[in-house]
């Protein structure tokens, strides 16, 4: 199991959390002249007060593209720079002081002070360093942040770059295939947070669950960094806080707990008490009995497992009914929004999906978070979408992505399978090999949970099934192919789905499908784009589900989109993808009604 993970900061009675979101300063560099921000050592300046180049405030956590009245800064390709200053207390001065981003997208540089403090690459995946010693305690400090979008063939996702001819001279510009607007910035909580120099660096859990479903198992490994041999003390409490077991105080950094009579973490209508957690309390304490650091990890007690027909949870055979989903919204784009978070979960429960696929990247750790507490198990995505070009150098990177995906969510119930791609061109024998290596990769890392991928080419000529636990196609019956053809998807629907199961023998979910919507647009009898055609090319599907169900083989159905989202400009997308079963600004449209008699509907017979 990926060990060296990276826990999300947290107060306890050894740490101490401090926010750096808020209005950052902020400067665009601009293609003419690219480096300009390095030849003239930006991260030594006051990036508010530079000559020639205009600064503006930045809200962080945001996307950048959609706040200023420029389209120059929303379609922006390169680096563009923020910049803020912060205290940090003296009382931090005996402490490691941590600085961690939730993520920045694509590529960030950090310099503290001036000082370059570390740098990574791939959107949606945090990154931390300890900047103690860049650090003025009791004094003011500053964090500059360089920020590149740029997508080329060795990036995850893949894009390309080309030069163009404007009116105003040349302008670089950025291609990409994937369906979704290349957001960028700094997109999630910025924090600085302080832990003692010996410290819990990480925490890993496997839950296991008997056979006589009464007894939950916890197996845990703790690692600690310091200099000397310290003891580790682990105990468990229930969500009332009540502790159900402890190691007796052993000091072993890895062992199991056992919890009789455990309420299990259980899927949302599965069960009365869905997304049971219990806090597994770890204590770092020297021989003497002195406590070094403490922190609190949310755990729940569940077993997956799966066979070539179904995919189990705590022995019980599931049924996935939910979507893909996209993190979007009005302004802040790809930016944390606690509120359009909330909401998503109030419509996902009001709606009755117990799952979504994180398309086409990993989400916020907030997002996680609340799957894990409501029980809304999650399709885990790696960000490689709509991959062309197979190459070594992307095939370490796209390993990396997934690696850091598993440090950062394998402790999560949610979790119940991870998704290495995308929709990447799968026909080629290069391609069989490359998806060979990143399966093997990830389930060398995480041998516990199965691994799928979403498919677009056809049966015939896919090579990466064979490597997948499960697998998940895309198809567009009635809208891409046959579009207008409603009385042609139960057909195409039922046999696809049953080739899949005849050439790879695993369990197939349909893990995307689903036709635009103008809200509003009332054709009838249904007419592509209308909110008639929608519910009627739904139904249809759903009717070719009913017919699948009756195998046990098919375990799943999730529509593409949740809501509707922005994408690059091109004809075929009215102010962005208009799939959703609710608009932009979370609206139900007509078809939402539908699903949710469905998804209640199935979920009554679970
Ligand atoms: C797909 C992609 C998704 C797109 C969708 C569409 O196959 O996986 O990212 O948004 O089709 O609506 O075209």
């Amino acid at each position: 199991f990926a060990k060296c993970g990276i826990l999300y900061p947290q107060e306890s009675e050894t740490r101490e959390v401090k926010s750096l979101d808020g209005l950052w300063n902020f400067a665009v560099s601009s293609y003419y002249n690219k480096l300009i921000g390095f030849s003239e050592h930006w991260y030594k300046k006051d990036i508010s007060k530079l000559e020639h180049i205009e600064s503006m405030l930045m809200p962080v956590p945001s996307s950048y593209n959609d706040i200023t009245q420029n389209a120059d800064i929303r379609d922006h390709v390169g680096l563009v720079w923020y910049q803020r200053a912060f205290f940090v207390p003296k009382s931090w001065m005996y402490q490691g002081v941590w600085l961690r981003f939730g993520s920045v997208s694509y590529a960030a540089q950090v310099w503290i002070n001036g000082n370059y403090t570390m740098n990574h690459e791939i959107g949606h995946l945090p990154f931390e360093k300890e900047i103690s010693r860049f650090i003025k305690f009791g004094e003011e400090n500053y964090v500059t942040v360089a920020c590149d979008n740029t997508l080329l063939p060795d990036t995850i996702p893949q894009g390309s770059l080309r030069e163009v001819q404007t009116e105003n001279g040349k302008k670089l510009m950025q291609s990409y295939s994937f369906d979704f607007f290349n957001y960028a910035g700094i997109h999630r909580p910025v924090t600085l947070y302080a832990k003692p120099h010996s410290f819990i660096s990480d925490i890993t859990v496997i839950t296991d669950v008997d056979d006589d479903e009464e007894t939950g198992i916890v197996n845990y490994n703790i690692s600690y960094a310091s200099n000397i041999d310290l003891l580790v003390n682990v105990t468990l409490l229930d969500a009332s806080g009540n502790t159900v077991a402890s190691d007796d105080g052993l000091g072993y950094n890895e062992g199991a707990l056992y919890v009789r009579f455990a309420k299990l973490w259980w899927p949302y209508l599965m069960h009365p008490e869905p997304g049971y957690l219990y806090t597994l309390l770890v204590q770092l304490l020297t021989p003497q009995g002195e406590l070094k650091d403490v922190y609190r990890q949310k755990i729940g007690i569940r077993k997956i497992t799966w066979t070539n027909t179904s995919l189990l949870m705590n022995g019980k055979p599931l049924y996935l009914q939910g979507f893909g989903k996209h993190e979007d919204a009005d302004i802040r784009g790809k930016g944390l929004d606690l509120p359009t978070i909330m909401k998503d979960y109030n419509l996902i429960k009001w709606i009755g999906g117990n799952a979504f696929r994180t398309s086409h990247y990993p989400y916020a750790e907030e997002i996680m978070d609340l799957a894990d507490k409501f029980g809304i198990m999650v399709i885990d995505e790696c960000p490689s979408v709509d991959t062309e070009l197979f190459s070594l150098s992307l095939l370490e990177k796209h390993k990396k992505s997934l690696t850091e995906l598993i440090k950062r969510d394998k402790n999560r119930p949610s979790v119940i399978a991870w998704s290495i791609a995308n929709e990447p061109r799968t026909q080629s024998e290069q391609a069989g090999i490359y998806f060979g290596e990143v399966a093997n990769h990830t389930r060398n890392l995480d041998s516990t949970r199965p691994i799928t991928l979403a498919v677009a080419r056809g049966v015939y000529e896919d090579k990466s099934g064979e490597h997948l636990d499960f697998i998940s196609f895309n198809r567009y019956n009635a809208w891409y192919s046959n579009g207008g053809q409603l009385d042609m998807i139960q057909n195409y629907v039922i046999s696809e789905a049953s080739a899949w199961h005849e050439k790879y023998n695993k369990p197939v979910l349909m893990s995307e499908y689903g036709g635009d919507t103008m809200p509003g647009l009332h054709i009838h009898p249904a007419y592509i784009w209308s909110e008639e055609y929608q519910v009627q090319l739904l139904s249809k599907h759903f009717q070719a589900f009913d017919h699948l169900r009756r195998q046990e083989w098919f375990i799943g159905e999730f529509i593409w989109n949740f809501a509707d989202f922005k994408t690059a400009q091109t004809y075929t997308r009215v102010g962005g993808n208009r799939k959703g079963l609710f608009t932009r600004t979370r609206q139900p449209k007509t078809a939402a009604f539908h699903v949710r008699k469905r998804y209640m509907h199935l979920a009554n017979q679970m």
